[in-house]
């Protein structure tokens, strides 16, 4: 009979252990469960100092395709599994510095539907035409100093302060010192996460780690094109990382460096196989429904709905199969 007792509770016991915790956390990967988040050596951590990758999708220029940084469009994103969203907030081509307040409100409805999603959100100053930094620091440092005043409370935010520099901008007399500028009025309100670009398109980031910033939880944005870069920008990945300096792919895509092309998705696969083996977070360009191969949406799929297997895009299918 006690046997018979015994053997009951083993099984219970052994059952108990098999369920998942009485109370998951809304989302696992998300910041209620997470919250600050703190760079360990090279690694991206949660604030138990656990580490934790993040995955999920960039928009595309916020005035050209903002109905996709929605609340409907993200909340998609976080269905297929993503726990990241990326803000790019262009600044050339028509875009913040041209209309400034009417970019800046659709920026922080982006941000808060993200929050209300339990989502980590990248504020992406998103320097592409206008290639040096250093050529609207003035806007960028006010941007910044006001963002990171707004979010000081919310663990949820990444400030990645310039996306791409690029045609005659170098690390040391144009992205460092432009970094340092920013960092310091994000820093006078906010711990979050700060994601610092490099020359030649966010490529150069061997430049950096020879003559990295001063300062606590920084990342170095790698970005990439599977199409167009391959191992030997998977190497320099392995050569600044084996001196210290964090990553983190705050953008990528399955197309060809211009948007275009392919879809790469072998050569995409590989990447991400990389990644993930080094635990680096990433943020695939981009969601939107434009007629280019990196886009996640076939086109005319609507933001305002919830999207099935048949609205992807082959690269999507692909992608959000990863997060
Ligand atoms: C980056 C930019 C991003 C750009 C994508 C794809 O630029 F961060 O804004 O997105 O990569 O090129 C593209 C959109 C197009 C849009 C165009 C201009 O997909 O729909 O018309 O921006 O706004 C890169 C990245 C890498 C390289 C070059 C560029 N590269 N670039 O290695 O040569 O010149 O835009």
């Amino acid at each position: 009979m006690l046997e018979r007792i015994v053997s009951v509770l083993i099984s219970a016991a052994m059952l108990c252990a098999s369920l998942p915790d009485a109370a998951p956390p809304s989302s696992p990967g998300g910041a209620k469960a997470n919250g600050w988040l703190q760079v360990v050596g090279t690694q991206l951590c949660n604030e138990r100092g656990e580490p934790l990758v993040l995955h999920g999708m960039s928009s595309h220029g916020l005035h050209w395709f903002g109905q996709y940084a929605g609340r409907q469009a993200i909340m998609n994103t976080k269905a297929f599994g993503a726990n990241l969203f990326r803000v790019a907030m262009y600044t050339g081509e028509g875009g913040y510095l041209s209309q400034p307040e009417a970019i800046k409100a659709q920026a922080v409805a982006a941000v808060d539907a993200a929050v209300a999603e339990d989502m980590y959100v990248i504020i992406d100053w998103h320097i592409l035409s206008d290639g040096n930094p250093m050529a609207h620091a003035d806007e960028a440092e006010a941007f910044f100093s006001e963002m990171a005043r707004r979010y000081k409370d919310t663990p949820n935010v990444l400030y990645e302060i310039c996306n791409e520099p690029n045609g005659g901008a170098t690390w040391q007399g144009d992205v460092k010192p432009y970094a340092q500028r920013i960092l310091k009025a994000i820093r006078a309100h906010s711990r979050g996460l700060v994601l610092v670009g490099s020359p030649t398109w966010s490529q150069d980031i061997h430049l950096a780690a020879e003559d990295p910033l001063e300062g606590e939880n920084l990342l170095y944005t790698l970005h990439f094109y599977a199409g167009t870069h391959g191992q030997w920008l998977r190497d320099r990945i392995d050569e600044v990382r084996a001196r210290g300096l964090p990553v983190f792919v705050s953008e990528w895509g399955a197309s060809a460096a211009d948007g275009s092309g392919g879809v790469f998705l072998q050569e995409s696969a590989q990447w991400l196989d990389f990644l993930e083996e080094r635990h680096i977070s990433w943020a695939n360009w981009s969601l939107c429904d434009k007629n280019e191969t990196s886009a996640a949406l076939k086109p005319g799929t609507p933001a305002g709905r919830p999207w099935t297997q048949e609205d992807l895009s082959p690269s999507a299918a692909f992608v959000f199969g990863r997060f």
